[in-house]
């Protein structure tokens, strides 16, 4: 963790500054009749969970190059993103992976509970082999042509339940590699079929208060067809296992220019939004930082949540899903969750009541500029004072860099390999 002593001290030669820039910021707010310290409540209170995985340094289909002091296993990665959360204060919990994070559960609380964390959904992995696996997912999992493959994960998936009731989690998201390479290679109906059979043997297993989040995605790894394509067939999927099933958006996961704000509207409409995975693309799943090259579509995103707004039951999962192979991990995933909470800030002072009027008198431009001028606003110090209050860092990046924590970890963590890919 960072000395508590140096976050204190670099906040108190920021403050003057800070106190004023709120100030004026509260004013011209004011003027516009929205109350700084209502939004600083809100920003403050919101919590974007780190996956366990986010905190290693990715790789491509081309290679991966090893970050220096990478975590070694689960308890590194929780380190890490304790250090995240002490200089952000905005990501509270962190979603394991299964099997790459399998500990025990006592000591899984035990390290969480000494870092203030908790955890989010659970990941299973049936994208992969592992190390001693009876069955191979090659050609699919949940609705592989065998049986028996099928049966394996769905067996994986209910261990991930049945760890994740120990640690507190109350939900599970599955995102499968399954689909086809070559036409004709599957029969779309069949192996859909397959697929809704498992998944709703996993669904059978789930405790009341759980949910099952599942994932679309467009293509990769499978280059012609993948299962799970887009939300659509999420949602059939959803409406088919019931209640505790919903949608899970993640930002990267659609062709380049489908408008994902309306989908989000769309699954919120018809109560099926269950969760985000954020991230940025410029062309597929880039998996690049969270508003790093478009923050105009998160700040939508955003305002399409905050509308939904006091919706009962509506309670979306929110997490990063980033690939960092150019930046130090840490660093990007509090920058990452810094944007997500800028772009909830800026939601929250659209002026709804002039959008509503300027919608139903067909005035597109005034419309829209109601929205720009929200997303205009630089809410930066409602950020930074948020965060001075709850004791963390005002600057978590110029913190974290004069901690020279990843130097200290370096020092003690053996060096990873570069291997081949990476996962994203
Ligand atoms: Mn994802």
């Amino acid at each position: 963790m960072i000395d508590k002593d140096m976050i204190g001290s670099a906040n108190q030669a920021a403050e003057a500054d800070l106190r004023a820039e709120y100030d004026a910021l509260g004013e011209t707010l004011s003027r516009r009749g929205v109350d700084i310290e209502a939004i600083k409540g809100k920003v403050a209170d919101y919590g974007v969970a780190v996956p366990s995985w986010g905190v290693g340094t990715g790789g491509t289909r081309f290679a991966r190059f090893p970050g220096q002091g990478e975590p070694a296993g689960i308890f590194d990665k929780l380190d890490d993103c304790g250090v995240i959360h002490q200089l952000t204060g905005a990501t509270p919990r962190v979603s394991l992976h299964i099997p790459w994070d399998d500990a025990d559960p006592a000591d899984l609380n035990a390290k969480a509970r000494e870092l203030g964390l908790g955890f989010d959904a659970m990941n299973s992995n049936t994208f992969q082999d592992q190390e001693g696996q009876a069955l191979s997912y090659k050609y699919g999992s949940l609705s592989h042509t065998d049986k028996a493959v099928r049966e394996q994960a769905v067996e994986h998936n209910l261990y991930c339940v049945e760890l994740g009731k120990k640690i507190g989690s109350t939900a599970l998201t599955v995102w499968i590699g399954d689909g086809s390479n070559f036409p004709g290679q599957s029969h779309f109906t069949r192996q859909f079929e397959r697929y809704l059979d498992s998944a709703k043997a996993i669904y059978a297993g789930l405790p009341d208060d759980w949910r099952l989040l599942t994932e679309h995605k467009i293509f990769e790894p499978a280059f012609y067809s993948t299962v799970v394509q887009d939300w659509g067939t999420n949602y059939m999927i959803a409406k088919e296992l019931g209640d505790k099933a919903q949608c899970l958006v993640d930002l990267g996961h659609h062709a380049p220019t489908v408008n994902i704000e309306m989908i989000v509207a769309r699954l919120i409409q018809f109560g099926k939004l269950g969760g985000f995975h954020f991230n940025d693309s410029k062309y597929g799943d880039d998996d690049l930082d969270t508003a790093s090259i478009d923050p105009y579509r998160l700040f939508l995103v955003f305002n399409e949540l905050v509308d939904a707004g006091d919706t009962p039951g509506f309670d979306p999962a929110h997490m990063l899903d980033q690939s960092h192979n150019v930046t130090d991990p840490i660093e990007s995933l509090m920058n990452s969750a810094m944007e997500v909470q800028r772009a909830y800030a800026q939601a929250l002072i659209v002026d709804r009541a002039a959008l509503s009027g300027y919608q139903d008198g067909n005035d597109a431009l005034m419309a829209s500029e109601t929205l720009k001028a929200a997303f205009r606003t630089d809410v930066t110090p409602i950020l930074q004072m948020a965060r001075l209050e709850k004791g963390c860092a005002i600057d978590p990046i110029a913190a974290y860099r004069k901690a020279g924590y990843r130097a200290k970890v370096a020092a003690e963590r053996p060096e990873s390999g570069a291997g081949g890919g990476g996962i994203v």
